[in-house]
């Protein structure tokens, strides 16, 4: 219950900036639903859905806020009763025409050391670096 109670109390929102390389290939990003959480702990985690709708394969490499000092893409996998937290060091790959839903218990942008002068209710911004998949190949 306790948990519960800190989540709803530390609930905030963020807006989502895309920064969508000037590189002649470019997939069409849309992003919805996006919504984060923070913990007394200084960590939070984001989540949202986010749509590729190209052709192009696209792939989402990290993400910044000037509130927190580091984002890292996690995924949080079940190892029989345990919870647990994977870095994703290469990224989400969304290909073309389908979308992937950074939500609890799957993938999530994970942010450490978030400004503790953030309050339920606030709406911040988080940077997302997208790259075509057929430009680091
Ligand atoms: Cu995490």
């Amino acid at each position: 219950m306790f948990y519960q109670k800190v989540v709803k109390y530390f609930l905030l929102f963020i807006i989502i900036f895309l920064t969508i390389s000037s590189l002649p290939i470019k997939a069409e990003i849309i992003i919805e639903n996006e919504w984060a959480r923070v913990m007394p702990n200084g960590s939070g985690a984001v989540y949202m859905k986010i749509l590729n709708s190209s052709d192009l394969e696209d792939k989402l490499i990290s993400a910044s806020s000037d509130k927190a000092k580091m984002i890292m893409i996690h995924r949080s996998v079940r190892d029989g009763d345990i919870s647990k937290m994977i870095h994703i060091h290469d990224g989400i790959e969304i290909p073309g025409n389908s979308s992937i839903s950074l939500k609890p218990g799957d993938y999530h942008l994970m942010l450490m050391n978030i400004d503790k002068i953030l309050k339920n209710g606030d709406v911040k911004s988080v940077i997302l670096i997208f790259i075509p998949v057929k430009i680091l190949q």
